[in-house]
C-alpha cells in the first residue's frame, strides 16, 4: 500500500499547475503526511548506500535535494493517533503524526529543515545530540524567538556525526512531550566507520508516556510522573508491530526514551551488546553482554545482536507496570482474600462490582469486562497457546529461517518443533526441596499441579492413581532423557548452578 506523498512525485511535478497555485509556498517543500499507523517499508532514496532503518509503526521524511543541501519540511500540527486497535488519541506531532517521521540522512550531509507552526501555541525544534551552531540549538528565548503559530522557521546545518538523535520542542516542553511531539534522527556513516558495523535489519522507536483517563481521548498535561500509558511510538501492545527478522541476521535497535522515567529494555533469548547512544558509537573495547539495558529518560541506546534463535522472542520494558494497559492503577492487592463473603454486600452499593484479584490479576487478561469507551483493557493479547496479559510496552522480535533478506512482513505465529514446547506433567516427580521451617501450602482447590507427596521415596513420591485419572488422559510422556531423576544421595538439598543441576 502506498502510504506516502514522496516528495520525487513533488519534484517531477515542480512545474505543474499545481505548484504554481502554490506560488507563496515556492519555496518550501510540500509536507510529505502519513496518518496509517503501519510501519512503512525502509525508504531507500536513489543512490542511497546506506541500509535505511525501519521506524516501528512509523516511516521516516522524505528530503528533497536542493543545490546540494536535503531540504525537509516538518509541520508541527494536532494529529489523532490509534494506540492500538480501539483507542483513538488527540495527540500534537509532526506530518500527521506521533511521534514525527524519522528524519534520516548520512553523515556529512547538509540539511535545511523548514518547520511550519500550525498549533494553537508557539513551539521550536531542538536537535538533540547535534552539532550544530548554537543558533539552531532551537531553544526558544535562548537561541531563537518562539515558532509562533502560523509561522515557518528554518533551520541548516550539517550533519556531522553519525549516530542515533531525537528531535522535540524546547517550548513548553512539558506539555508538548506529553502531547506527544517528538521525532527520531538517524545519520548513517558516510564510509565504513569502525566501530560502526554493517547490520541487516535496522529498527527504531521512540519511547512517550502519557496520561490518559479511561474513556478519554486526550493526554492531560500537567502530568508529572503518574503516567498511564506507556508507548513505543505512540503506541502500546498489541498495537506496536513486531521486529521480523531472518535467522542469522545481525539487528540493530536504536531506542530513545523521552518518557519521564527510565526504562530496562529486555529481549528475551539472545544477548546484545549497546554499540551506540546519541554521544556517538561505543568502542567495542567498553561493550558487554547484557539481556537488558536501561534507557534513562532524554538517552539514546542502539542494542546489536545476531538473531540466531527462532521463534517468538518477547521484546519489552521490565518494568511490569509499562507492560500494562491504562486499568493498571488503583486496584487494590486482593491476593489471598476471599471476596465471596463480602461480595453481597459490596453488589448492593456498586452494581457493577466484580471480584478480582484474589488469585492475581490474571483473570483481567481474559475476563471481559466492561471498559469505558475508547480504552483499552489492562491486560491484553492472544498468543497460540491463551491470553498473553500484555499491554504497553511490548513487542516480539520473530526470527525466521525462512524470512527473505529485506523482508519485513509478519510470518505470523512461530511453528515450534514437536517436543520443544513446556508441557505440563503428570508423572513421578522429585520432591521438591522448601526452606527450612516453612509450612507446605495447603494445595490451591483448582490447582492440577496439587502434589500429593509423602515420605521420601523419590522414585515413587508421584501423584496417586486417582492424580493421573483426572488429568492423565492427554498428558505427554517425555523422552526417556527428559525423565526427572532422584537426587543423589549425599548431596546438598539447595544447588548452585555450577553444579551443573536442573533443579530450579
Ligand atoms: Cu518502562
Amino acid at each position: 500500500m502506498q502510504r506516502r506523498q514522496f516528495f520525487s512525485g513533488a519534484l517531477a511535478g515542480a512545474v505543474a499547475s499545481a505548484a504554481v497555485a502554490r506560488s507563496a509556498l515556492a519555496a518550501l517543500p510540500e509536507p510529505a503526511t502519513q496518518t496509517d499507523a503501519d510501519s512503512a517499508a525502509p525508504w531507500r532514496p536513489e543512490g542511497a548506500t546506506y541500509n535505511p532503518v525501519l521506524t516501528l509503526n512509523g516511516w521516516t521524511l522524505p528530503w528533497r535535494m536542493n543545490a546540494g543541501v536535503k531540504e525537509f519540511h516538518l509541520v508541527a500540527e494536532p494529529v489523532v493517533r490509534e494506540m492500538a486497535p480501539g483507542m483513538k488519541v488527540n495527540l500534537w506531532g509532526y506530518n500527521g503524526q506521533s511521534p514525527g517521521p524519522t528524519i534520516e540522512v548520512v553523515e556529512g550531509d547538509r540539511v535545511r529543515l523548514f518547520v511550519t507552526n500550525r498549533l494553537p501555541e508557539h513551539t521550536s525544534v531542538h536537535w538533540h545530540g547535534q552539532r550544530l551552531p548554537n543558533g539552531m540549538d532551537g531553544v526558544a528565548g535562548l537561541t531563537q524567538p518562539a515558532i509562533q503559530p502560523g509561522q515557518t522557521f528554518v533551520y541548516e546545518f550539517t550533519a556531522r556525526r553519525p549516530g542515533t538523535f531525537m528531535y522535540h520542542p524546547h517550548a513548553d516542553e512539558m506539555v508538548q512531550m506529553a502531547m506527544g511531539l517528538m521525532g527520531l534522527w538517524v545519520t548513517h556513516p558516510r564510509q565504513r566507520h569502525p566501530h560502526i558495523a554493517k547490520v541487516d535489519r535496522d529498527f527504531c522507536f521512540l519511547m512517550a508516556a502519557y496520561n490518559i483517563e479511561p474513556g478519554s481521548m486526550t493526554p492531560q498535561v500537567s502530568t508529572m510522573l503518574d503516567f498511564n500509558l506507556w508507548t513505543w511510538n505512540s503506541r502500546v501492545f498489541p498495537g506496536i508491530d513486531s521486529l521480523n527478522v531472518r535467522q542469522g541476521d545481525r539487528v540493530r535497535i536504536r531506542v530513545g526514551n523521552l518518557t519521564m522515567t527510565n526504562h530496562p529494555l529486555h529481549l528475551h533469548g539472545h544477548e546484545f551488546t549497546v554499540t551506540g547512544t546519541d554521544g556517538g558509537p561505543v568502542p567495542p573495547s567498553a561493550r558487554w553482554p547484557e539481556v537488558t539495558t536501561d534507557v534513562a529518560v532524554g538517552q539514546v541506546r542502539q542494542i546489536e545482536f545476531v538473531a540466531d534463535e527462532e521463534g517468538d522472542w518477547s521484546l519489552h520494558c521490565h518494568k511490569s507496570h509499562h507492560t500494562m494497559g491504562p486499568m493498571g492503577h488503583a486496584v487494590p492487592t486482593m491476593i489471598g482474600v476471599d471476596q465471596r463473603a463480602v461480595l453481597d454486600k459490596i453488589q448492593k452499593l456498586v452494581p457493577d462490582y466484580m471480584p478480582m484479584g484474589d488469585r492475581g490479576m490474571a483473570d483481567m487478561g481474559a475476563m471481559r469486562m466492561p471498559l469505558p469507551e475508547n480504552t483499552l483493557p489492562m491486560m491484553t493479547g492472544t498468543g497460540p497457546y491463551g491470553p498473553l496479559e500484555m499491554g504497553g510496552m511490548f513487542s516480539l522480535l520473530k526470527v525466521r529461517r525462512g524470512q527473505k533478506p529485506g523482508d519485513y512482513s509478519d510470518p505470523g505465529p512461530f511453528n515450534p518443533p514437536v517436543g520443544s514446547v513446556a508441557r505440563e506433567w503428570t508423572g513421578p516427580l522429585p520432591e521438591p526441596v522448601r526452606a527450612k521451617g516453612s509450612p507446605p501450602a495447603a494445595p490451591a482447590a483448582n490447582a492440577p499441579g496439587a502434589m500429593h507427596h509423602h515420605g521420601h521415596d523419590h522414585g515413587q513420591a508421584a501423584g496417586t492413581a486417582g492424580d493421573h485419572s483426572a488429568h492423565g488422559a492427554q498428558a505427554i510422556e517425555p523422552p526417556a532423557s527428559a525423565a526427572p531423576t532422584a537426587p543423589e544421595p549425599g548431596l546438598p538439598s539447595v544447588r548452585k548452578p555450577a553444579t551443573g543441576s536442573h533443579v530450579h
